[in-house]
């Protein structure tokens, strides 16, 4: 039986989970969790990636003391966050995270270059202000020239651990960059942020065999044999493998620090309507396209609570919410005032005031401004896909970790008004290990893994219940959320 280790790195948290395909089923098992997140330095804002490597080799050091001598190993995280090496391949500059702020105007700028329709009709990607196409404009031209080779941040844990140089695919679209008619980066914006092909590598598909990690790692920290597997390595295509969609068109929302809603098309859609509403077609495995739209998430809930003086668990903070009469307090979610504020307590306070609210003052008043907001931000972007893909959407899978928020599932369920599928939590690790499997022969394909999926990993459906006055609500937040199908 073969054994295979997802590393997982999402913003907040990194874990190694074992998956092992027995009877038929999939069984996974988490072994090492190390905490994650940005650190500031001088005003700006970093990721630890040694501290990242040192975690990766403990959690590997504790795979074998679980008795795994030797595996298959693939390594996923967010995207758009890139390293630059120079031609010794030592890294020459910290790994800047994508809330820091030196991009935020970088989209006005570069509109004055080149209108934003035509990038978007070329690439098919939403405009988010961290985009790596923004990074890299807002970058030290300087440093950037230096640079022999661009990785991204899974491109660059490869890297490190076994020599390999990849630009893996699914990733990569994350930049903005790759042409959707040439598949290949497009030479015109590359230009237009000063940088060369050739400091990107090879596009690298998922499911590739890349080697053993170095023999000199092996040895030094006594870890487990490893051949590594490049996978889906953005975070979000390896969640969409775990999806146990049954459906011709299912609707997912991967629900963790961002919340990502969408569906899986075999085609991108990048017309006027898609742009305007500013939809994403990033690139998945298999010839695949996530078509779906970035949602502020968890991350409104994670600062809330960082923010508050009180130490509340995330369940304490889901208890005092449910005792707050619901919809009294609505914010716009993905105003890009909640990307990274310094305080998001005060930040949603100041917004419910603005718009001409009551202002939510106690921990339970401001969790249940944020998972209504969220929840009517769902069902907008619900009615969107399903305009734009010109088909119904009849319920929706969540992953991720937001499947342990109960309430957040059921209001999901009720303001939507369609059942919410709830699992399994660790969908990214699965994605994962999915690509390991496929890889090995041990799995056919997507569309079985879906089918494994659902046998062997067990799923909450919540059913919707009638919501008192819904309509005027929905009508509230359409009007605060600046339009939108339902005005
Ligand atoms: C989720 C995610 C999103 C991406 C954001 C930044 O972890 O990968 O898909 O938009 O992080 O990279």
């Amino acid at each position: 039986m073969k054994k295979h280790i997802a590393v997982d790195i999402g913003a907040s948290s990194g874990r190694l989970v074992v998956g092992t395909y027995e009877n038929g089923k999939i069984l996974l098992k988490e072994f090492y969790r190390f905490p994650n997140g940005i650190e500031e330095q001088n005003g700006n804002y970093f990721w630890n990636i040694e501290k990242i490597i040192n975690e990766i080799v403990n959690g590997l050091k504790a795979a074998k003391k679980e008795g795994i001598d030797e595996c298959t190993l693939g390594i996923d995280t967010w995207g758009v966050d890139y390293a630059l090496i120079d031609v010794d391949g030592n890294r020459i500059q910290e790994i800047y995270a994508y809330r820091d702020e030196r991009t935020k105007t970088a989209i006005e700028k570069i509109k004055k270059q080149k209108s934003l329709k035509d990038i978007y009709k070329k690439i098919g990607i939403q405009f988010l202000s961290f985009n790596t196409l923004f990074q890299l404009y807002a970058h030290d031209q300087e440093e950037l020239m230096k640079a022999h080779k661009i990785l991204l941040v899974p491109d660059y844990l490869y890297y490190r651990l076994s020599g390999r140089l990849i630009s893996e695919k699914t990733n990569a679209s994350t930049t903005q960059l790759l042409n959707l008619e040439t598949k290949e980066y497009d030479e015109e914006l590359l230009q237009l942020i000063g940088v060369k092909r050739e400091q990107f590598e090879t596009l690298t598909e998922p499911g590739e065999f890349l080697g053993p990690v170095r023999e000199s790692i092996i040895k030094e920290h006594d870890i487990p044999q490893c051949e590594l597997i490049c996978v889906a390595t953005h975070d979000t295509a390896s969640a969409v493998l775990g999806v146990p969609g049954a459906e011709k068109h299912f609707a997912y929302l991967c629900s963790g620090t961002w919340s990502l809603m969408g569906v899986e098309n075999r085609y991108p859609i990048a017309n006027e309507q898609s742009y305007s509403m500013n939809y994403t077609n990033e690139w998945g495995a298999y010839g695949t396209y996530r078509f779906l739209k970035n949602i502020m998430g968890l991350w409104l809930i994670q600062e809330v609570r960082r923010q508050l003086e009180k130490e509340y668990s995330f369940a304490d903070l889901v208890m005092e919410a449910k005792k707050i009469k619901p919809f009294q307090f609505l914010i716009d979610c993905n105003d890009e005032c909640f990307l990274k504020p310094e305080n998001m307590v005060l930040e949603v306070q100041h917004y419910c005031q603005k718009s001409g609210q009551s202002v939510p003052q106690t921990a339970g008043e401001l969790a249940r401004c944020i998972f209504d907001s969220l929840a009517l931000m769902y069902r907008k972007t619900l009615k969107e896909l399903a305009l734009l893909n010109e088909y119904p959407i009849h319920s929706l899978h969540v992953v991720g970790g937001g499947v342990q928020n109960e309430m957040l599932c059921q209001l999901t369920a009720d303001v939507a008004e369609l059942p919410v599928i709830a699992g399994p939590i660790e969908s990214t690790a699965l994605g994962n290990i999915i690509v390991q499997m496929i890889s090995c022969g041990e799995i056919a394909d997507a569309a079985e893994a879906r089918k494994v999926t659902r046998e062997s990993f067990p799923i909450t459906i919540y059913q919707p219940a009638p919501v008192h006055q819904l309509e005027r609500i929905v009508k509230q937040f359409i009007q605060l959320t600046s339009g939108g199908l339902e005005r």
